[in-house]
């Protein structure tokens, strides 16, 4: 989509018209400098672009000493994940694939090219000998995280994915579905963590926490599982916990069908609730960090979360389609990732969004509004008090605040914008072929 459409989209929130100009055009980007001989390194970035658009961006704006390091992890293990999600794989040939995956990484020169077809990072594994060139190239404090990190998840996956049960019911109950999305990225959580403390841009006694890190991991994972409830079961998956959606549907397929609306909010509004419960340990974390760039890094996927989760509670949508928040609002949020009071108010503002929608009728109302007080507590115990609102001033209502004046900024802009061009065009021989409104914004 184009950045014209991104600010169609927005065209009733000026506030996020401003953060998509700001971003767009006054935002420095982040410049990852690579020699020009450094052929497989570039090649790496470029794939950390093809494979990952929401985490490249704040990849590359780390801090150099990790940088790399990071990268690396995450195409090691997108090219793991990628061979995991392949259904097209048998499983004799799928398993010890996935659990010598570790000892690949040392084997100069392993690619793979049986990935299916259709595979979206398929080209990641046909060139993985140059993603193993580069692991091989950082130091070993780097590597034996990465590799360690690796090893576990890869027989974490092998050990759901040679389960038959697994594959044909779907994750079963609440511990089964937390030990999944600790496999697949609550590991994540715990090795980014590793990184930034042997790198010495942040304090090792994070390390010791390992809980936290998992939590990271898992408000993030929960959040995608719970987007992709559509997609994920026309591809046959079902990671939507048996002990959850068996509360509301005899057939976990239902819960898009016509004639179970109701059952379908509820249900959902309890995997919300699931997620939730990691939020207050997830603003624990960022409040332990002390490194800026590792600070956007880790709150930027947090906060998209937590919208995401907001805009998802009680809408019928997230059974229709994958519900996305517009580009406008993910960049006045990306924006404003700057420290915790920051993110932790941004996180009080979504739990007031879910408390808004929250629906009296709904058998989990109590247990929502109790799991966004304790949102609520975390930020009246770590907040300073100049920092607590009485209400929301910055997500709804937005019109009527402050804001109004960045919409007669912006109106008024337009307007000299309009003026300018009809005089320069001469209004005379003015045809609309010349005035394309894409043409102007993507300049
Ligand atoms: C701080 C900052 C980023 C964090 C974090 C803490 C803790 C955990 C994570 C990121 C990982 C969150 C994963 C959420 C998205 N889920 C997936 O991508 C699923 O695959 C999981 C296995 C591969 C993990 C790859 C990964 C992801 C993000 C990273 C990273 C590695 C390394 C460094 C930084 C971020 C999902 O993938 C679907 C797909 O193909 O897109 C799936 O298969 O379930
Ligand atoms: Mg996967």
């Amino acid at each position: 989509m184009s950045i014209a459409s991104h600010l169609f989209q927005s065209i009733f929130h000026p506030s996020e018209i401003t953060a998509l100009v700001k971003y767009k055009f006054f935002k420095p980007k982040a410049t990852v400098k690579i020699r020009l001989e450094q052929k497989q390194k570039i090649r790496c970035y470029e794939f950390l672009d093809k494979t990952s658009r929401s985490f490249a961006a704040v990849i590359k704006e780390l801090d150099d000493d990790v940088r790399d390091a990071v990268c690396i992890f995450y195409l090691v293990l997108r090219g793991l994940d990628t061979i995991e999600d392949d259904m097209s794989i048998s499983i004799e040939k799928k398993e010890p694939l996935l659990r010598s995956f570790h000892e690949i990484l040392s084997q100069k020169g392993w690619t793979f090219t049986k990935s299916g077809p259709l595979e979206k990072d398929r080209q990641l594994l046909v060139e993985f000998d140059i993603v193993i060139d580069e692991f091989l190239s950082l130091r070993k404090e780097f590597r034996d995280i990465i590799a360690d990190i690796a090893k576990e998840m890869g027989n974490g996956m092998a050990d759901y994915a040679k389960n038959a049960a697994h594959n044909k019911y779907g994750v079963q109950n609440n511990e089964e579905y937390d030990k999944y999305c600790y496999y697949v990225a609550g590991l994540v959580g715990v090795g980014l963590t590793c990184l930034f403390a042997e790198s010495g841009l942040e304090n090792p006694e994070l390390v010791k926490d390992t809980e936290l890190s998992i939590h990271m991991g898992l408000f993030l994972q929960k959040t995608n599982i719970i987007r992709d409830y559509l997609e994920d079961l026309l591809d046959g998956r079902k990671f939507w916990p048996k002990e959850i959606w068996s509360n509301y549907v005899e057939d976990f397929s239902d819960l898009k069908e016509s004639g179970y609306e109701t059952e379908a909010l509820n249900c959902l509004s309890a995997i919300i609730l699931n997620a939730l419960h990691h939020a207050p340990e997830c603003l624990n974390y960022l409040n332990k960090l002390h490194n800026r760039s590792v600070f956007s890094f880790c709150a930027i996927p947090q906060v998209m979360a937590i919208a995401t989760l907001a805009l998802m509670f009680r809408n019928y949508d997230t059974f229709q389609k994958v519900v996305k928040i517009r580009r406008g609002e993910s960049t006045k949020l990306l924006l404003k990732c700057t420290n915790i009071h920051e993110v932790a108010n941004i996180f009080r503002e979504y739990s007031r969004v879910i408390i808004r929608k929250n629906d009296p009728k709904d058998p989990n109302f109590m247990k929502i509004s109790v799991a966004c007080g304790k949102i609520e507590k975390w930020c009246a115990v770590n907040l300073p008090v100049t920092d607590i609102y009485p209400y929301s001033t910055t997500i709804k209502g937005d019109l009527f605040n402050q804001e109004t004046d960045i919409l007669l900024f912006i109106g008024f802009g337009l307007l000299a914008l309009t003026a300018y061009l009809l005089y320069y065009y001469n209004w005379e021989h003015f045809s609309f072929d010349e005035l394309k409104i894409s043409n102007i914004f993507d300049a």
